[in-house]
């Protein structure tokens, strides 16, 4: 198999559809035959950064070390997955760096607030609004949009995952990713 491994960066709010989206694109690639590895929050956040909580600085640093696994995972020739929210440009700026030229694929899970917020599907905005959680990302705690993202989702409720997640593989096929 000599395609090239490459790293797609899934980036946006809580609730904006990053997760879902991205395990659809892992799903059709799976149907290509293709190796891949989904980084998320729930097989990150619990290990190898379980010391991390969600303050800037813990922010960075929990970019910083995911966009290293995910670089040594494309070393390894793994189409990579990652979604996070990944809310400060220079640090999605340094994982772009960190991999060769065209390698890294920013996919911007571009929501609103207020359709994130009503979807609310774990509760934590109204949490956050209540006062409950601090530093929570679009209440009290910024989220820097990419300016040019390689690939840009308008997920405002008028397409469907599986859309977007086929515009995501139809880029990737563009790049002769796939
Ligand atoms: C943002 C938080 C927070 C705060 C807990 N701010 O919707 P979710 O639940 O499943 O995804 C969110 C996840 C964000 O973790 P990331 O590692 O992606 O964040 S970052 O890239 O900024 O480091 C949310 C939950 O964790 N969560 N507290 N205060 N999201």
């Amino acid at each position: 198999n000599a395609q090239r491994a490459c790293l797609l960066w899934f980036t946006g709010l809580s609730g904006s559809g990053k997760s879902t989206i991205a395990g659809l694109v892992e799903e059709r690639l799976h149907q290509l035959g293709k190796l891949t590895y989904l980084l998320d929050g729930d097989n990150v956040r619990q290990g190898l950064n379980g010391d991390l909580g969600f303050s800037d600085a813990d922010r960075v640093e929990n970019v910083r070390r995911i966009g290293e696994v995910s670089g040594l995972f494309v070393d390894a020739g793994v189409i990579t997955l990652s979604a996070f929210i990944s809310p400060f440009r220079s640090e999605r700026g340094a994982v772009r760096q960190r991999l060769a030229a065209g390698d890294f694929i920013e996919v911007f899970v571009d929501a609103p607030l207020a359709t994130c917020e009503a979807r609310d599907p774990k509760g934590l905005y109204r949490r956050a609004r209540d006062g409950e959680i601090a530093d929570f990302t679009g209440i009290d705690s910024p989220y820097e949009a990419p300016q040019a993202p390689e690939v840009h989702l308008h997920n405002d409720g008028s397409r469907s995952p599986a859309v977007m997640a086929q515009q995501v593989v139809d880029y990737l096929a563009r790049r002769r990713c796939v």
